[in-house]
């Protein structure tokens, strides 16, 4: 499947990297890049049996600038409402799918584009970044999921100085309120996301993937629930290959070489 305003290339280790390309407008997100992420979410990720993904944003300033400003400002109410729809669907597609992701953040992750990280597993960023919902000075509000999703990483408070603010934050803070998981110098956002998800690559991958449904599902549920569904979850786990392999490479001092299943 090629691809105009996305870039896919799958690495022999199982890593995957997937960058939206449009650097002109820091990367933007149009409908066309919108529907490019969809495809790949739907119909592309599934199939691949990849490790772990790393997303980033093409070029050297950005990650992603949010959504299209252009674009969004000659869109009729109705054709808003299909956008939204479909980003809302996209960024759930990334939430959902088993396979671990990394936001490598490698500059401005604004709006749609800070959401796009948030629904992403782990969020790396650039020394560089700046992240934040500018989407009041536009006259709306952010709407792919950055009321919740920042909700549920920050909290209320910081979360409602993001939003009825508008102000970027720097890397700095971001790390501070929990915002990325680490800062890393910016030519090396790259290298330590793929070292990252080499780190996640070597595990079993079953177990990893099981291990991302029990946190995200569970994390929707009330703690008994959750409970069970972590029982349900590990005891499938422990009926596999994968867990065979890994015990008995313990036993014998010998590194795992998992198959996944
Ligand atoms: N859209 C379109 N073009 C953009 C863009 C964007 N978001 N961000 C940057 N660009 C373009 C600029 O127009 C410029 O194009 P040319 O003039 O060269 O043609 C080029 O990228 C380079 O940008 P600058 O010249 O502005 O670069 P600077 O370094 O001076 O500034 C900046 C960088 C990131 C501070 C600045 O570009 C900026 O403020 N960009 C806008 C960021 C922004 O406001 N992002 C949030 C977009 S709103 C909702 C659903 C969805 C959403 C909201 C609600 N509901 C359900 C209610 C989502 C909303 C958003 O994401």
């Amino acid at each position: 499947m090629s691809f105009e305003y996305i870039s896919y290339e799958k690495k022999e280790d199982g890593i995957g990297i997937l960058s939206i390309n449009r650097p002109k407008v820091l990367n933007a997100l149009n409908w066309d890049t919108l529907r490019e992420l969809g495809k790949f979410f739907e119909e592309v990720l599934p199939g691949e049996n990849l490790k772990a993904l790393i997303v980033t944003g093409a070029g050297d300033k950005a990650f992603v600038a949010g959504a299209d400003i252009a674009q969004m400002n000659s869109m009729s109410a109705r054709e808003f409402k299909e956008y939204v729809d479909y980003a809302h669907k996209v960024y759930q597609l990334l939430e959902d799918d088993p396979c671990p992701s990394i936001a490598a953040i490698n500059g401005y992750a604004l709006g749609g584009g800070c959401e796009l990280a948030l629904a992403c597993d782990i969020r790396i960023a650039s020394e560089k970044s700046k992240m934040g919902f500018p989407e009041v000075k536009l006259g709306i509000f952010p709407g792919w999921g950055g009321t919740q999703r920042i909700t549920r990483v920050l909290g209320l408070g910081k979360t409602k100085e993001l939003v009825f603010t508008g102000e970027m934050i720097d890397a700095e803070e971001a790390l501070r309120i929990g915002l990325v998981e680490k800062i890393v110098p910016h030519d090396d956002v790259m290298t330590e996301a793929l070292a990252l998800a080499g780190s996640i690559a070597k595990r079993g991958p079953l177990a990893v993937r099981l291990s991302k449904t029990a946190i995200n599902a569970g994390s929707e549920m009330d703690l008994q629930k959750a409970l069970l569904l972590e029982k349900t979850l590990v005891s499938l786990c422990f009926d596999s290959a994968d867990r065979v392999e890994g015990m008995q490479s313990f036993l014998e001092k010998r590194e795992p070489s998992f198959t996944g299943e």
